[in-house]
């Protein structure tokens, strides 16, 4: 027989599990984005725990909106294994650029990350950072509703041994890092150039900061990259090489 409270109940054994071992993981990624997500999965294809924290009810970031709300968006050809990989289809445009279904690209991405074995948590907004000598060594946590609210309630904190800031074109990590120890500087994004862009963000994805790495649009605002507007192939590219830096640096190789 169905029983409210074993519903209620189903609910809280199982999420206070999730969260327990979110509280350790190896690398915890900022941000559900297209950068997040497949920086996400790789990483956990590669055998490591994975925590992703999205501040949003929905991950995806800025996939579903496409280009001025059409929900269309474009990569390039150099992207395209990735999508293979996901499971996301595309159609050629000119030989150059390619048109994906933005609400595909968002859902497969989410899907596979999931299905990968990565923790997500949404609805939870990362506020600031822990550092030890050794670095950044994990996160500090609120439901996102109480920013929203404004109420007066501590955050929690989680530990790991990398953070991937793939919180889009605001940085949020990296400028509390830069705010909080004066020892990284957010160059800020500049104004659009895709193509510049598009190469500059896989290149530069990097760690910028002892256990703390950049993929995706985060990557443009500290290293004042311009910006592509809707082309999403050097954000999957970027993930990719995200989750390849943070592998090799926790002894992670294939
Ligand atoms: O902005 P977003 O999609 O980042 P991205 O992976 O991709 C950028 C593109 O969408 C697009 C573009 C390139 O084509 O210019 O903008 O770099 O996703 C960032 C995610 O981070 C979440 C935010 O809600 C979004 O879903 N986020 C931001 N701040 C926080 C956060 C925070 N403090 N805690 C948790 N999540």
């Amino acid at each position: 027989m169905i029983e409210e409270t074993t519903i209620t109940r189903a609910i809280v054994e199982r999420y206070a599990e999730k969260f327990l071992k979110g509280t350790r993981s190896d690398v915890c990624v900022v941000g559900g984005g297209p950068s997040g997500l497949v920086c996400a999965r790789y990483l956990a294809e590669k055998g490591l725990s994975v925590s992703l924290f999205e501040k949003k009810m929905s991950l995806g970031g800025g996939i579903w909106g496409g280009g001025m709300s059409f929900n269309k968006v474009v990569v390039q050809k150099a992207s395209l294994d990735i999508l293979e990989d996901f499971g996301v289809g595309y159609e050629p445009y000119d030989g150059v650029h390619y048109v994906v279904d933005a609400v595909e690209l968002a859902s497969g991405l989410i899907y596979a990350a999931s299905k990968a074995g990565v923790l997500i948590f949404n609805l939870c907004e990362v506020q600031d950072v822990m550092i030890r000598d050794e670095g950044v060594t994990g996160l500090v946590v609120n439901w996102t509703m109480v920013g929203m609210t404004g109420l007066h309630v501590d955050p929690v904190a989680v530990g790991c041994r990398a953070v991937v800031d793939a919180t889009g074109h605001e940085a949020v990590v990296c400028d509390i890092v830069a705010k909080k120890t004066g020892k990284l500087e957010l160059k800020g994004e500049k104004y659009m150039w895709a193509e510049r862009a598009e190469d500059g963000v896989e290149k530069l994805t990097s760690e910028v900061f002892p256990g703390l790495f950049v993929a995706g649009m985060s990557v443009a605002a500290v290293y004042g990259l311009p910006r592509m507007g809707p082309i999403f192939g050097g954000m999957l590219l970027s993930g990719r090489r995200a989750a390849e830096l943070v592998a090799e640096a926790l002894g992670r190789t294939p």
